[in-house]
């Protein structure tokens, strides 16, 4: 790798980066540099409730993503990816701050508005010369700091014709559909609108998979003669874990039948049909026309069928699976079209390509679908990268990663000195191939927003490779404790279990340690003693 030096400033360079830095020859001078010489770009695709499940590199059972995989495929797959707290804004906070929640200031999405003062790794990358952009989902309440270029939705964000804030304070409405038109708008950037001098950071975060998951019209005949298996625990009775059996997420209980499942007609009423139909009316006549045509027929049939019990949760489950995968086709399309604008444009070898999600999601498993338990479904997160020339490293890495880890080693891959206070880790050492004794081997996890739809109770837990302990707290106090290796599932909680004080009392250890290392001031209100 060569790093051309003038737009970086050598007091924020590691000593590495210095090492790479080579002079630029004197018979280059004059001519436009080429994309070689420059420090890494680099290209961050993050979805919205897009999980493992749900991608083939990860899973083959039910989704077809060739582009994701292709990502995969040429780079790395990350199989022990997780987040610090599973839900959008915080998770967002965590993966531009490298901090925890507690340290953040981020901790929900009902209360939090994220504090644009504080650094983030886009502001350390501007500072070293990178030209830095955002498109797309931001939900983090005040307007971004630390990009150059910026054109956010405003909150979830529009399927259909969204609308979007722009940097001059408007907000405008696009014509389209919402996960091309975030596209449309980083190629622009990238093709029109950046300094092609600098080196960048390109943040594409699209709201694709998000509830309600309207597919494009174009999408909407797909996968309608499938019949995907239901997961093993869709039929789960929570015994032994309370919190689980009082969260509001359950596909037959609390998936709306209008909203999520489109079963909209005007003589059927349901809890979400205004959110549904203002959704619906943001569509133009030709759109709706072909919402219909598609939807009319499925809708006259379900309601002529009358299900109940298990024969409706099971047809809720296909509706979902559908729709999910119908709006998962327009993200890995547009997924592909960026890889084959760098293709086209020489910037593969010189971009790291990251895609990964701001959580997992439930598809089913626990009967549920959304998402903020520490359970592997929703703890967990996708993430591959394709790397920039010179790392040979390919293939599958094990480590326990999670997304405090992002911003540290965006720094790092820039040649920027990680800041101290930042609590992830670099992954820079996994990306060349290197296996660190010293790695972790245990990760920490804090969800907030309770009391708050889905009913989530408050918990925050460590997982090692084959334990993990949780404690629900605020109006609960229970401990919850899994083996993963013979529980995979995490359907039996052994916590007070006969024979388990030790592996309990370990980690609770390992509990408090991960308090005091990131310094969670929630170690004061339940001490570990
Ligand atoms: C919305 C959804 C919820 C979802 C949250 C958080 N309801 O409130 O189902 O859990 O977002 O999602 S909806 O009726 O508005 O669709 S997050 O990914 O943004 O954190
Ligand atoms: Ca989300």
């Amino acid at each position: 790798m060569t790093v051309r030096k003038s737009h970086l400033s050598t007091a924020m360079l590691t000593p590495a980066a210095m090492a790479a830095i080579v002079p630029v020859a004197s018979c280059q001078s004059g001519e436009k540099k080429s994309e070689e010489t420059k420090p890494f770009n680099i290209v961050y695709i993050m979805s919205d409730d897009h999980t493992q499940q749900m991608m083939s590199c990860y899973d083959t059972r039910y989704a077809e993503t060739p582009n994701m995989d292709r990502i995969a495929n040429e780079g790395v797959r990350f199989t022990n990816s997780f987040v610090a707290n599973s839900i959008s804004g915080p998770s967002r906070a965590c993966m531009l701050t490298g901090k925890h929640s507690h340290k953040n200031g981020f901790t929900d999405n009902e209360h939090s508005v994220f504090d644009g003062s504080q650094p983030t790794f886009p502001k350390y990358l501007q500072q070293a010369g990178y030209q830095t952009a955002i498109i797309g989902k931001w939900h983090l309440e005040s307007l971004p700091t630390g990009f150059d270029k910026w054109e956010i939705v405003p909150g979830q964000g529009d399927y259909y014709n969204p609308r979007f804030i722009q940097q001059n304070g408007d907000t405008i409405v696009r014509q389209g559909y919402l996960t091309n038109l975030i596209t449309d708008l980083s190629l622009d950037w990238l093709e029109n609108e950046r300094d092609k001098e600098k080196p960048f950071a390109l943040l594409i975060h699209h709201k694709a998979q998000h509830r309600n998951w309207m597919a494009d019209t174009c999408n909407l005949e797909l996968y309608e003669d499938k019949t995907f298996p239901v997961p093993e625990t869709f039929f789960d009775d929570y015994a032994t874990r309370e919190a689980a059996s009082t969260a509001e997420m359950r596909i037959f209980d609390h998936m709306d039948n209008i909203y999520d499942l489109k079963m909209d007609r005007d003589d059927k009423d349901s809890y979400l049909k205004s959110t549904y139909r203002a959704f619906y009316s943001r569509m133009d006549s030709v759109q709706q026309a072909k919402w219909d045509a598609f939807y009319k027929p499925i809708i006259d049939d379900f309601y002529s069928r009358n299900l109940k019990g298990r024969e409706l949760a099971e047809w809720k489950y296909q509706r979902y699976m559908r729709d999910y995968l119908k709006t998962l086709k327009s993200l890995d399309d547009n997924i592909g079209r960026v890889l084959d604008y760098l293709e086209e444009n020489d910037l593969l070898d010189n971009t790291l390509i990251v895609y990964t999600s701001d959580q997992g999601f439930y598809m089913g498993e626990h009967g549920w679908f959304d998402k903020r338990f520490m359970y592997e479904e929703s703890f967990r997160t996708p993430l591959v990268m394709r790397l920039p020339k010179g790392f040979d490293r390919r293939g599958d890495i094990d480590q326990m990663v999670q997304n405090i880890d992002y911003g540290p080693t965006f720094l790092d891959l820039a040649g920027v000195e990680v800041p101290s206070d930042m609590q992830g880790e670099s992954m820079m050492p996994l990306l060349r191939g290197e296996n660190p004794a010293d790695w972790r081997d245990d990760l920490y996890y804090h969800y907030y927003e309770y009391p708050a739809e889905h009913a989530v109770k408050r918990h925050y837990g460590v997982r090692d490779s084959r334990y993990k302990l949780i404690h629900f707290y605020n109006d609960i106090d229970k401990w919850e404790l899994f083996d993963l290796q013979e529980d995979p599932n995490e359907l039996n909680n052994i916590y007070g279990k006969p024979g388990t004080e030790e592996i309990t009392a370990r980690m609770k250890e390992r509990l408090k340690k991960a308090q005091i290392k990131y310094d969670d001031p929630i170690l004061q209100t339940y001490p570990l003693d």
